[in-house]
């Protein structure tokens, strides 16, 4: 197993976690570096680094630098092509969009990115991405046929087919900025089927957003939107405080 995928599990251990996503078009690096040390001070557990739309190279190099000077936490690509991947990853989400309608999403991007990850000697880390609604951006781009909220057996049959596939990891995204988070019954319902940790992203904005989806399953929580904001560092701390005493109670 490799470096941050043992450190991601070794930490699981002690419950749920809490990732940072950052995107690099969204602030300078700076900025970035500034939200990475605030997300870090509150428990944030890793960095993710990614956005839909296409990345400067130098941009992305010089917010990673920002992220890395700010903390020691992983910083993680989160791709959405196989462009906007870099050296300076400690190791990438090798995600497949297993309810994209274009193969180009599902194994076409990470064909091309495959050799890159290897001479760059990133630690990729196999991830099933499924996108459930309303998917927002991402959803769009990556032409995904996202999952209706009231279809839980098509999540959990996405999500256990990602882990018969070998995947380590199982992500469901709701979208970044989407009005509301997974519904609670489908987190349920996907951590009842499957044995890797389960992902949950989209629309978590504060801590009782936060608590709903650990106390129904989910191991990992991403936010991103929320650091955008004003006083968006001070919901961070909510919802990190809100995952750690979620994941005790369980
Ligand atoms: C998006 O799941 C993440 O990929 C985070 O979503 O921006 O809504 O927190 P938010």
């Amino acid at each position: 197993m490799g470096k941050v995928m043992n450190y991601i599990h070794s930490r699981l251990r002690e419950g749920a976690l809490h990732m940072t996503l950052i995107d690099p078009d969204k602030q300078t690096a700076t900025a970035a570096g500034g939200i990475a040390a605030k997300a870090a001070a509150c428990g944030t557990s890793a960095i993710m680094v990614g956005g839909s739309t296409g990345i400067e190279r130098k941009g992305l190099d010089e917010t990673i630098d920002a992220i890395k000077a700010a903390t020691d936490r992983p910083v993680i690509c989160f791709p959405s092509s196989a462009s906007g991947i870099s050296t300076k990853f400690d190791a990438i989400y090798f995600l497949s969009m297993l309810n994209s309608a274009s193969p180009r999403h599902i194994t076409g991007e990470q064909a091309a990115g495959a050799m890159t990850i290897k001479s760059f000697g990133i630690e990729p880390i196999g991830m099933g991405y499924v996108i459930i609604e309303p998917g927002m951006k991402v959803g769009e781009v990556g032409m995904a046929e996202p999952i209706s909220r009231a279809d839980t057996q098509s999540a959990v049959g996405y999500a256990l087919a990602a882990e018969y596939f070998g995947m380590k990891l199982v992500y469901l995204e709701a979208g970044s900025g989407s009005p509301e988070p997974v519904p609670e019954n489908m987190i349920r319902a996907v951590k009842g089927a499957i044995s890797v940790p389960l992902i949950v992203g989209g629309g978590i904005r504060d801590g009782a957003a936060a608590r709903m989806v650990v106390e129904a399953g989910a191991d990992i929580v991403v936010t991103g939107t929320v650091v955008e904001r004003t006083n968006g560092v001070e919901n961070l701390c909510e919802i990190i405080n809100a995952i750690n005493s979620a994941a005790k109670k369980k």
